[in-house]
């Protein structure tokens, strides 16, 4: 039998028509318009793509909001002086340094450099550990894990005592997200293991999910015989792996590969995410209801 799809398109779009509601609201009743800044240093490819996708969806909720496009070589000190603009601007409310940044500026000092109450992506130390307290101490959790909770959830998966595999250790989404899905409460409470490139069997792990993460950047690392038949696969994975002329633009666009055998695994799986249209799209729109929440707690709106 064939997966469900899960849509991230499709989700992400519900999402956003909430969200839309809400900035309208904000606007009319209390005069706040929520501001976004998106910060991108140099030009890399897949960097570009994506916070174009945010500035247009910014955009298309009606937040105040601009990119901010820095050379390669900007050096560390007008970056921190950048951000710190931004940290005294009224008008913005989140501020986001598109990673990966250029090898020569130390990546911690950027992320350490932002107000927390600005911290839209939650990568901030402070905000880092706010989300492993958990409950009403965590003001902004990580877009990507954010968006794979919200996944699970919105598609009837039952998080409390599943057996939950995360594959990945990164600070952006496989450390955050395990951290979310151990939590007791709402969309969590489940039993989390976390495998990395010093697991020994990594086959053996993913076999026992009855929900399957996988972050871990390698395409079609997960084959269908690692999948436990039914389970709900999240493939984090959006890897280039060549470039195609489109047929619908005749533009040259990238050949996307999820970390997941997507066709094969489909047979197997009980729910599963595609690449491109499955976590990619509610990364985004996690950073939308971020900000928004950043614009409500910056006027002491609930
Ligand atoms: N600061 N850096 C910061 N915050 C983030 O949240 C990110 N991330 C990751 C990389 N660096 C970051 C993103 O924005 C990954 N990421 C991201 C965002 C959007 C999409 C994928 C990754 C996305 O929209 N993916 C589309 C395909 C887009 C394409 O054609 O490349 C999808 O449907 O999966």
């Amino acid at each position: 039998m064939s997966a469900r799809i899960i849509s991230g398109t499709e989700i992400a779009a519900q999402i956003r028509e909430e969200l839309k509601k809400e900035v309208a609201e904000l606007k009319e009743k209390h005069g706040i318009v929520p501001g976004l800044i998106t910060i991108l240093v140099g030009k890399n490819p897949a960097s570009v793509s994506y916070v174009t996708g945010k500035q247009k969806t910014a955009h298309e909720l009606g937040f105040y909001s601009l990119q901010d496009d820095q050379p390669e070589n900007i050096s560390e000190a007008d970056l921190l002086k950048l951000i710190d603009k931004y940290n005294n601007d009224p008008k913005i409310h989140g501020i986001l340094v598109q990673l990966p940044i250029p090898k020569h500026i130390d990546e911690k000092k950027v992320l350490n450099a932002i107000n927390p109450d600005k911290d839209v992506d939650a990568f901030h130390p402070v905000n880092v550990g706010r989300l492993m307290i958990g409950g009403d101490e965590a003001k902004f959790l990580p877009c990507t894990p954010a968006g794979i909770q919200e996944l699970i959830m919105r598609s009837g998966f039952e998080t409390s005592g599943a057996e939950v595999v995360v594959v990945g250790r990164s600070n952006i989404v496989g450390k955050p997200i395990a951290n979310m899905l151990l939590q007791k409460g709402k969309g969590a409470n489940a039993t989390v293991t976390v495998v990395h490139t010093g697991t020994k069997n990594l086959e053996a792990h993913c076999k026992r999910a009855d929900i399957l993460i996988v972050a871990a950047g390698v395409p079609h690392l997960v084959k269908p015989e690692w999948i436990k038949p039914g389970a709900c696969v999240i493939d984090v994975g959006v890897n280039r792996v060549g470039e195609k002329i489109s047929e619908k633009t005749g533009k040259t666009v990238p050949i996307l590969r999820g970390d997941v055998d997507f066709d094969a695994a489909k047979e197997i799986a009980g729910a599963i995410t595609p690449v491109p249209g499955g976590v990619g799209p509610m990364t985004i729109t996690m950073l939308m209801k971020n900000t928004v929440t950043s614009a409500k707690m910056a006027a002491g709106i609930k």
